[in-house]
């Protein structure tokens, strides 16, 4: 057998066992010793019937990764699968853990399969902008049908063992936690009652349903835009109505290859990669010790403080949440109750599930209760002074070992580490708002931030499911940062021109969630007018005269929550164009003596980019970003930056760093050394023909 397949016989059931850390993936190995077992059983009359079972935590969780885009060894796992449609004796599969991809389509191409209760089941695929490529889109249909085969593969979602069991996908839940026990006898149960094979290319289709499809291809182009995986995906569920099974398979084995091929794969596959690389900081021993945390506490209960607090609480940790006084915490427990109760009411949270967390929440206004928390999180006012204030406080009243952390999105912590007078236990943590909702955790090393320090905040950011990342100590970290290049060349581009409207259609057409306005819009344009007047004191006279934001404050338009900022907005809160912003921009222009001009869509899309890859190499210069998986990771999970490019960086590697420099060059004579110098490492990346990702 091969190094990953062990081969075991009990009397006259055959057992392959795949032992293929980290997660049994079908490397080379597993799929040659798969096909010899199969061989094997079908080879000796003393065998009945074989069981395909994995050792560690998970049954085979995919294609193996790492093999994409190389020459593929034999057998490929459609040969492999193919093996065991034509099977003579039956083929059992075992499976627990995540059952995932090509380790679904392997379990499928089993003739039946027995699952521990937990078990988890699904095509991420198409998060990796892949078509399944053996059977996925062609035996899940006629097992489960449409609508479930449609929802599995496009969405790349899971299911559980109880779902798969009503769907057909399995055949028996095992009723001890002994898999191994229970699919031997399982087996046996089935060769003792004649069972043979059976392949499920054998079934129909289930009906046809256009409009089911229709009505996804329209979902998904919505949900997913921009993305070709999911509605390729489509397509592949299709064929099984257009060709008989085995012309399918070799179709969607084809489209399967051509997905692999594209750029949107190669981009997912490299965000996937990234976002487990920047759970192991560089320089920091994967042994260091990590500090306990069983009680979180947080001080300042503002959006920030409140999202913070429900994010601790969902993830089952107990929290102090200390306000300001009675009155303020009182406020910010009604607004959490009213969150959860809407997801309550929505279906998505249960009433136990939320009382639980409630349970968990215990409020004060008297920083000294935060003496019982082994982490704080400060979320008070963006204003150093009073953030000055509160490290001082809590300096003092906790326990020396406490972590204190600041939720600040660009203020220097090492000041506020100097205030606790325990500058080794102060560090970031920048939640993103909302930060119950948002994935991206930016966890911030100051300069005399212990290692444990940031060895606890990087696992306690996985512990409550958000993707941390770890950034050093600068005005904005790093998506803030890489933004706020992003919102100068908006403001002088409007300046130069552009309607505010075209800027934001070029982002959307990009990939982005949103444009720069609508974004000022939702997130309100007092806010952005206070982090600007916060920098004012580092602004250039350009940048200080692109004042738009601040004249719509004085005016009273603060955006979405004022039916007006650079759009109009109905009681329901859908945009459209606003007269008043015209005028605003026309006036700004005569005020200031401007000239407008025509400025076609490439320039725009590359100053908004541009802008900000210049400022991530930068941050690699710095040491801020100890690597460009950090601000790709960064940047798609806090700033919506579209994953299917890879992130800035990546992006910009894709590009070509030489033609990335030109232009850059290029907007330098045109805009002006201040703006446009080109950061040094990407000058020499480019000049050495490298990309950031050497
Ligand atoms: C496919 O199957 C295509 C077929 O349809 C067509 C074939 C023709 N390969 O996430 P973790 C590594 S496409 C190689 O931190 P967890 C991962 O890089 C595939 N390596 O653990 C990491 O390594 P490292 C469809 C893989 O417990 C380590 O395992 N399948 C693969 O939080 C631990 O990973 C998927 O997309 C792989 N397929 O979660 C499944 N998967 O430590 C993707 C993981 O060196 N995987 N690794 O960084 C997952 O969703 C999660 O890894 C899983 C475990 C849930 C399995």
């Amino acid at each position: 057998m091969s190094d990953t397949i062990s081969f075991h016989v009990h009397g006259a059931i055959a057992e392959a066992v795949v032992d293929n850390p980290p997660v049994n993936a079908t490397s080379a190995s597993v799929r040659q010793g798969l096909a010899e077992a199969i061989r094997k059983v079908e080879a000796d009359p003393q065998l009945s019937a074989l069981v395909i079972r994995c050792v560690g935590k998970t049954f085979i969780a995919g294609a193996d990764i790492k093999e994409f885009g190389k020459p593929m060894a034999d057998p490929q796992l459609p040969a492999l699968l193919e093996l065991m449609d034509h099977a003579t004796k039956p083929i059992v599969a075992a499976v627990h853990g995540t059952v995932l991809g090509g380790g679904f389509e392997v379990a499928l191409a089993c003739h039946y399969r027995i699952a521990l209760g937990d078990t988890k089941f699904g095509f991420p695929e198409v998060k990796l902008g892949i078509v399944p490529g053996a059977g996925g889109t062609q035996r899940t249909p006629r097992l489960a049908g449409l609508e479930t085969t449609i929802k599995l593969t496009t969405e790349g979602g899971q299911i559980d063992a109880a779902k798969a069991l009503a769907d057909s996908l399995i055949d028996r839940i095992a009723d001890s936690g002994d898999l191994a026990a229970a699919a031997l006898a399982y087996a046996q149960q089935l060769v003792d009652e004649g069972k043979g094979p059976r392949s499920a290319g054998a079934l129909p289709m289930p009906a046809d349903d256009p409009a089911l499809f229709e009505e996804a291809r329209k979902a998904l182009s919505r949900k997913m835009r921009g993305q070709s995986a999911p509605l390729r995906i489509l397509d592949a569920i299709r064929l099984g109505y257009e060709l008989d099974f085995d012309a399918a398979l070799m179709r969607e084995l084809d489209l399967c290859r051509e997905s692999i091929a594209g750029p949107q794969s190669k981009a997912l596959r490299h965000m996937f990669a990234a976002e487990r690389d920047v759970a192991r900081v560089p320089d920091l021993p994967a042994d260091t010790a990590t500090r306990p945390v069983e009680r979180v506490g947080v001080i300042g209960l503002g959006a920030m403080g409140r999202g913070i607090v429900m994010a601790m609480a969902s993830a089952g940790m107990p929290v102090i949440a200390v306000g300001l006084d009675d009155g303020h915490v009182a406020a910010a427990m009604k607004a959490i109750g009213k969150m959860w109760s809407s997801s309550v009411a929505k279906g998505s949270l249960t009433q136990g599930a939320m009382d639980k967390r409630l349970a968990l929440i215990a409020t004060s206004d008297d920083p000294r209760d935060l003496g019982a928390a082994n982490l704080v999180i400060e979320a008070v006012t963006e204003n150093l002074n009073v953030k000055k204030a509160v490290f001082a406080t809590l300096g003092q009243v906790t326990q020396p070992g406490t972590i204190l952390a600041s939720n600040t999105s660009f203020l220097n912590i090492d000041a506020l580490a100097d205030a606790s007078g325990r500058p080794e236990d102060v560090c970031g943590m920048h939640f993103f708002n909302p930060a119950h909702i948002m994935r991206l955790l930016e966890n911030v090393r100051a300069a005399k931030t212990d290692p444990e320090v940031v060895a606890t905040i990087m696992a306690l950011g996985k512990r409550i499911g958000k993707l941390s990342v770890l950034s050093g100590v600068c005005d904005g970290f790093i998506v803030n940062r890489m933004l706020s290049k992003r919102s100068r060349e908006a403001f002088f581009l409007v300046e130069e021109g552009a309607s505010p409207a075209a800027i934001d259609k070029i982002l959307l057409s990009y990939g982005f969630p949103m444009g720069p306005f609508a974004l000022g819009d939702l997130a309100g344009l007092d806010v952005q007018a206070a982090a600007r007047l916060a920098r004012a004191a580092n602004a250039t006279e350009r940048e200080l005269r692109a004042d738009f934001v601040e004249q719509m404050v004085a005016d009273g338009r603060t955006g979405q929550k004022t039916g007006s900022g650079w759009y109009s907005y109905d009681e329901n809160r859908k945009a459209s164009p606003n007269p008043q912003t015209d005028a605003m921009i026309a006036a700004h222009a005569e005020r200031h003596g401007l000239t407008l001009r025509d400025i076609g869509e490439d320039e725009i899309r590359e100053r908004l980019l541009y802008a900000m890859v210049n400022e991530g190499a930068k941050l690699l210069d710095e040491g801020i970003a100890p690597r460009p998986q950090e601000i790709d990771v960064a940047m798609v999970n806090g700033l919506g930056w579209p994953n299917y490019t890879g992130g800035p960086m990546f992006w910009a590697d894709q590009i070509g760093l030489d033609k990335v420099l030109a232009t850059i060059e290029r907007f330098r004579a045109q805009q002006g050394d201040a703006y446009w110098t080109p950061a040094p490492l990407l000058v020499k990346h480019a000049k050495a023909g490298r990309g950031f990702y050497a």
